[in-house]
């Protein structure tokens, strides 16, 4: 059964009630811990606020690494987050730092202009492709070469996919979107752009790496760099970006299994996983 399905066979919740206590009534003597061991549990740095992602986009599982790093780290009082427009645009709902709205692709402006007033905060940008390698290419590229002592997390999915599916420069060559409807055809468009690659061309990067989120190992891995990209800025390195290979199920027309394979299988083909640049450990 589908989600919207779901959706439509639900009860009516009665005028002004609660949504969720129509769909899920909790009784009051029920305490589901009692007796039990407290194993996982959300980050202190995150809100409990429902994540409003689609089924299978994994936009949520790097909200949730953000969180645990900025707790690991200590970081909850120092933390600025740049929010980008696209899916994330309300990122900052979800975490208990500060956040700040960035217009389309400015993120690394603004993160720049935080960090340099108050040089004491730990400051990221939170990116999609279309934000960050379309409108937003030069501000990245600018912030990069400056070496600005900012970390951007580029969420990279390989569409547009807030405003539909239209093709992104992440696009694949062949992929089906809503302004490539017969595949992206590079003789008109282009070829896809490799950001890290680009990117790890300037003296000013501390730490560039790309992963995959489309296995509990590739999330893992994603973690580790993304510590190292934190590390970088708070040892004033310069400027560190972790690269994410993400689903959007919804603008791919897949099902969440098939959008994880797509990432094995097709996409990092295109866009291989390592770590590009490392100066954090260098003397
Ligand atoms: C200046 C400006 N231009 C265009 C838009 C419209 N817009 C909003 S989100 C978006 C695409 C976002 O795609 P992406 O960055 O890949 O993020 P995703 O939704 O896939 O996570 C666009 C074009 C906008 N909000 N502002
Ligand atoms: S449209 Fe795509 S990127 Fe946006 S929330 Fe849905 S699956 Fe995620």
């Amino acid at each position: 059964m589908s989600t919207l399905q779901s959706a439509a066979e639900a009860p009516a919740a009665e005028p002004g009630s609660d949504m969720t206590a129509a769909v899920a009534p909790v009784s009051s003597e029920r305490k589901p811990t009692d007796g039990l061991e407290c194993v996982f549990q959300r980050p202190a740095s995150m809100t409990d606020k429902p994540l409003h992602y689609c089924p299978g986009c994994t936009h949520g599982i790097i909200h949730r690494l953000v969180a645990e790093m900025v707790d690991e780290f200590g970081l909850l009082e120092k933390t600025v987050g740049v929010c980008p427009v696209g899916c994330s645009v309300f990122a900052y709902e979800y975490f208990e730092f500060d956040g700040i709205q960035a217009s389309h692709g400015r993120a690394p402006a603004v993160a720049t202009a935080v960090k340099r007033c108050d040089p004491s905060r730990f400051v990221f940008t939170y990116q999609g492709d279309g934000d960050l390698a379309a409108i937003g290419m030069a501000e990245t590229i600018w912030a990069a070469a400056r070496g600005e002592n900012i970390t951007i997390f580029f969420v990279n999915n390989g569409i547009y996919g807030m405003t539909g599916g239209q093709m992104a420069p992440t696009t694949l060559i062949g992929q089906k979107t809503t302004t490539s409807p017969t595949g992206r055809d590079p003789l008109t468009t282009g070829l896809p752009i490799g950001m890290c690659e680009l990117l790890a061309t300037l003296p000013g990067v501390a730490y560039i790496a790309r992963v995959p989120m489309s296995s509990p190992k590739g999330v893992n891995t994603a973690k580790k760099y993304m510590r190292k990209a934190v590390r970088a800025q708070l040892e004033h390195k310069g400027f560190s970006m972790v690269e994410l290979l993400s689903t959007c199920p919804v603008q791919w027309g897949l099902t969440p299994v098939q959008a994880m394979k797509h990432i094995d299988e097709d996409v990092l083909k295109v866009y291989p996983a390592k770590v590009f640049v490392d100066r954090v450990d260098a003397t």
